[in-house]
């Protein structure tokens, strides 16, 4: 059995529950099947180091063996804050109005890349099938292949993909393309960005297309698909016995015991859109005045990346109470459970794990609404939810009312059907389902090896 090796730019102890996304999915793959290798930055920033070195630390933790690498301040403040998150998150989340494309940020972000080849290779064994996460880390199979590393390289990519127009105005996007091409396979969270990659290949780098999924370009052939990322059910309903979920299930609910609560949880980013949702639950208060006493919105916003940018200050109304922390994961279960309403209204999201969370903890018997933005790549999987646009802030209210109001039959029937998906299309599913379409890319290469050495 090859050994797993996860590549991503941050590595948390799998063992440890942590905030965002992909530290929650890549801990719950690595923990599980036959273990494996883990590796990324460290989060430490060395202010001697010179740019382009790092310091390499290896630990062990369960199954699994984490190799992390410190970054100069240098390229952390490049290739991190500046090409990562200030080009690359803004421009994928169709906010080129945000994005910064600074020629040196862009050289950090290549010098990152390489060091973390050089650093990595050395680590491969020859049948290592290597899972490369997210924007961070885009030119790392071309700067492995360049070290002479053949094993199985597969991309996926969190966050959304844009159409071929936007990503057409970052400078140096052929460069990007070719990168892409290192990988046997890209995948992306929904058919709308698998669409938006296949045009842009097609488009820009005249990629054929040979059939299954398959596309030939720079004399590399990848495959192109959408694996939609979803949540370890079984392990956050499992967080619904521990004292602190019940702890904090029962303290909301005697709190609000009068009140209708809505819930909305997310790290304080601008693409997750909390001013519309903010304006949006105004709007409720003011056109529906039979909430003005009852409906209490508890969001969460988790603070991350604060050094990129100062998004919000301080928001602070009656109606809202808005908590600038990080909550345990055993309390956010408390919380979505206590919820009428969760309100997830990204303007903007790769997928939204927050939504498939809310679902997997509602009682069937009596669950909550969840309201979805439509620009949420869970949307594309979860129908049943009510859908919004967060721009149209009116008509959003209007739907919260109506969240608020739907009568319980209808509130089982959606829950239903959307419990079944998040369960059916979990996190488990999701890895398996990448892993085996890498290993049979590997079989569909050891074919054509064969049919050509019989040619
Ligand atoms: C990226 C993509 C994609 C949030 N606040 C707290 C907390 N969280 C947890 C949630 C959820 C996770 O963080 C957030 O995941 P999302 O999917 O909502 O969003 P991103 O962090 O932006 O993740 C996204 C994801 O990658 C996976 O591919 O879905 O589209 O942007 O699990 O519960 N966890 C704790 N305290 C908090 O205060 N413990």
């Amino acid at each position: 059995m090859s050994r797993l090796v996860v590549v991503s730019n941050r590595v948390g102890d799998p063992r440890k529950p942590a905030a965002g996304g992909l530290a929650v999915a890549v801990g719950e793959s690595l923990a599980s099947g036959a273990g494996g290798l883990w590796f990324g930055w460290s989060g430490q920033i060395s202010e001697e180091a010179a740019p382009g070195e790092g310091e390499l630390h290896m630990q062990h933790a369960g199954r699994s063996t984490l190799a992390t690498v410190d970054l100069s301040r240098p390229d952390h403040d490049s290739y991190y804050l500046g090409y990562s998150n200030q080009a690359l998150w803004p421009a994928f989340h169709y906010r080129l109005d945000l994005a910064d494309f600074e020629r040196s940020q862009f050289e950090g972000y290549k010098r990152v890349n390489r060091m973390f080849a050089a650093k990595l290779s050395a680590l491969l064994r020859p049948d290592d099938v290597i899972w490369v996460h997210d924007y961070h880390l885009i030119p790392l199979a071309a700067e492995l292949r360049m070290l002479g590393c053949t094993q199985r390289i597969g991309f996926f990519l969190h966050i959304p993909l844009p159409p071929p127009t936007i990503l057409a105005a970052i400078p140096g996007h052929e460069g990007l393309m070719r990168w892409f091409f290192a990988y046997d396979l890209v995948g992306l969270q929904t058919q709308l960005d698998l669409e938006h990659f296949v045009r842009f290949i097609r488009d820009e780098a005249r990629a054929r297309p040979m059939g299954g999924d398959r596309y030939q370009a720079y004399e590399r052939t990848l495959c192109a698909r959408s694996f939609p990322i979803g949540i370890d059910v079984e392990e956050f309903q499992h967080l619904a016995r521990s004292r602190e979920a019940i702890e904090t299930y029962t303290t909301l609910k005697e709190e609000y015991a009068k009140r209708r609560l809505l819930v909305g949880v997310d790290r304080l980013d601008y693409s997750k859109g909390l001013p519309h949702r903010f304006r949006a639950f105004r709007e409720l208060l003011a056109n529906y005045p039979e909430n003005r006493m009852s409906a209490t919105l508890i969001q969460i916003a988790s603070p991350t990346r604060e050094s990129v940018h100062a998004y919000y200050g301080e928001l602070d109304w009656m109606p809202v109470r808005y908590i600038h922390r990080t909550w345990s994961r055993r309390r956010l279960e408390g919380l979505y459970r206590n919820a009428k309403v969760a309100l997830v209204t990204p303007l903007r999201d790769g997928m939204n794990l927050v939504a498939k969370e809310f679902i997997a903890v509602q009682d069937a018997e009596d669950p909550g609404v969840l309201v979805l933005s439509r620009f949420a790549g869970a949307a594309e999987q979860l129908r049943e939810a009510l859908l919004v646009n967060p721009y149209d802030t009116e008509t959003t209210a209007q739907l919260i009312q109506r969240a608020l109001r739907m009568p319980l039959e209808e509130r089982r029937e959606r829950h239903a059907a959307l419990y079944e998906r998040v369960r059916r299309d979990d996190v488990h599913a999701w890895r398996r389902a990448f892993l085996a379409a890498l290993s049979s890319e590997q079989a569909a290469d050891a074919e054509q090896e064969v049919a050509e050495g019989h040619a």
